[in-house]
């Protein structure tokens, strides 16, 4: 018979002892490496209690696919507190985000039809390549700029701006014009505040949002602040979709993005079109530009896959005769180097479910309603689930052989990612565009780690040097 419980290995016992421990280890910015630790000291599965906030973590992919073929119909994860206290302190609606249950179902279908499903990838292609391209043509005038032959930057801020302006054009049909000289300082302040958003979650993970609110800390104050320029923004930007909408300024013939397509269709009321919407507004910035760079510095530090990619992309380009959407379905190691990317630098530490039923996991019983984790980070890294983990190598997605619950970047079932199929479009075609026509280089011997700022990103700036071919 499976074990019990309260047999499980870890720290379980000392939930507010072990959070003050964690935090004199830093562990606010070092989530990660201490939960790869704990799997070396407990094994495949440990129990954690961390303030208020217990769980159940696990490594293997046969636990993961346990975990998730459990899930059901409503699956639910961590609900970030200080993301819902903020809601609830402004009187906002919740988004799929954040929603449960059947009120989260119902939106998310919905929203489904529009961001995720096969049929609209054809439309959001050519806008996203469009943005792609203009990418290109200000990195050639930044290349003749330096008077150098070419252009050498931390990428941060450029990639924010693409992947900003990338998003946008999905979900309202415009350009924001962040790809010219001169910047929209309403735009520029929405990019901070998701970065300042997420950088003032980390510390207020573990404590329960009543408390927050009482506090008045300054993280407090920093995050209300930051939300409050996020939905400011974004109100503006659906205000105006709204708005030419009801004018007819638009002909019904062209695609005017996710959000018009959802006000036409009537299903949702306003308020909840708008938080969703605004959810991913924010969810686009940071996510796909932090794994655009990783993928451009793994790129930059092995020349040979560099350049194997943009025979497949050329060899694709010509074949497909300029047909991007035809073109995408023949760059296997384009698509293998994403997952890569990811695997190495997940932008979610881990994936989170709560338990519905009974599940055995490493044959102890985990009761229902228990939060457990996948380490994603950890499995990622994990030499028992991919040989040689430290070696960037995206063939390792196209050898034969089983990759059984191994690539969950993006979350798995229902409640996975709503804005992957926009993510991956995105990436593919700044991929394509960019190797299309730089080389990608960096300093060879500069070693960069990741640190936890609720999403995982480089802990310095990255360096890279683009260089027309
Ligand atoms: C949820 C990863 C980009 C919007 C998630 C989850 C992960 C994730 C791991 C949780 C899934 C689960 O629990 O199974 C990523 C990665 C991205 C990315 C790796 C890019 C590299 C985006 C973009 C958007 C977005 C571009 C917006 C267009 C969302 C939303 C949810 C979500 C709204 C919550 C969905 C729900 O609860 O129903 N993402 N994401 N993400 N993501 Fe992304
Ligand atoms: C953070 O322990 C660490 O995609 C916590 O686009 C568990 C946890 C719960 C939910 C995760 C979060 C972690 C990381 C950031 C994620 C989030 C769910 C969605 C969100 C993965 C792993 C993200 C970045 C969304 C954000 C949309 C938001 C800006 C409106």
């Amino acid at each position: 018979a499976p074990r019990p419980f309260n047999q499980l290995p870890g720290n379980w016992r000392t939930g507010w002892l072990n959070l003050y421990r964690f935090w004199r280890e830093g562990g606010f910015h070092n989530i990660h490496n201490i939960m790869a630790r704990n799997f070396q000291q407990f094994g495949p599965i440990y129990r954690e209690k961390l303030g208020a906030y217990e769980s159940v973590n696990i490594i293997s992919p046969r636990d993961a696919a346990t975990l998730f073929r459990a899930e059901g119909l409503l699956p639910e994860r961590f609900r970030v507190p200080p993301w819902l206290a903020y809601r609830d302190f402004r009187n906002k609606p919740y988004g799929v985000l954040l929603k449960t249950g059947e009120a989260w179902r119902a939106d998310r279908l919905t929203l489904n039809k529009e961001a995720l499903s096969p049929h609209v990838m054809g439309t959001f292609v050519p806008l996203l390549s469009q943005v792609g391209e203009d990418f290109v043509q200000r990195a050639r005038a930044q290349v003749r700029k330096s008077g150098r032959e070419r252009w050498t930057a931390d990428f941060t801020d450029e990639l924010f701006r693409f992947a900003l302006e990338s998003v946008c054009h999905v979900l309202y049909g415009e350009r924001l014009g962040l790809l010219q000289d001169f910047v929209d300082p309403e735009a520029q302040r929405f990019i901070h505040a998701v970065s300042l958003m997420f950088h003032t979650t980390s510390p207020m993970l573990y404590v329960p949002p009543a408390l927050l609110r009482r506090l008045n800390a300054k993280t407090w104050r920093d995050h209300v602040q930051a939300w409050d320029a996020i939905f400011t923004q974004a109100d503006k930007c659906i205000q105006s979709v709204y708005r030419d909408l009801r004018l007819h300024r638009k002909s019904p013939k062209e695609y005017t993005g996710i959000l018009s397509n959802l006000l036409m269709q009537d299903k949702l009321p306003l308020d909840d079109i708008k938080a969703s919407v605004t959810e991913m507004m924010a969810g686009g910035v940071d996510t796909t530009s932090m794994t655009l760079q990783w993928a451009m510095f793994e790129l930059a530090r092995a020349p040979g896959i560099q350049e194997q990619l943009r025979a497949e992309i050329l060899a694709a380009k010509q074949e497909a005769q300029g047909d991007r959407v035809k073109m995408l379905k023949s760059i296997r190691l384009l698509k293998a180097t994403i997952k890569e990317t990811l695997r190495l630098h997940p932008v979610a530490v881990t994936l989170q479910r709560y338990t519905t039923q009974e599940v055995v996991l490493q044959d102890y019983c985990i009761p229902p309603k228990t939060l457990v984790q996948v380490g994603l980070y950890a499995m990622g890294r994990d030499p028992k689930v991919f040989p040689k983990p430290e070696q960037f190598n995206p063939e390792r997605w196209l050898a034969t052989g089983s990759k059984y619950f191994q690539g969950l970047g993006f979350g798995f079932g229902p409640r996975q990612c709503l804005g992957r199929r926009i993510a991956e479009l995105e990436m593919q075609l700044f991929l394509i565009h960019l190797l299309e026509n730089f080389k990608v280089e960096t300093k060879r011997a500069v070693e960069v780690g990741t640190k936890f700022d609720l999403i995982l990103i480089p802990d310095k700036p990255i360096q890279l040097t683009l260089r027309p071919l």
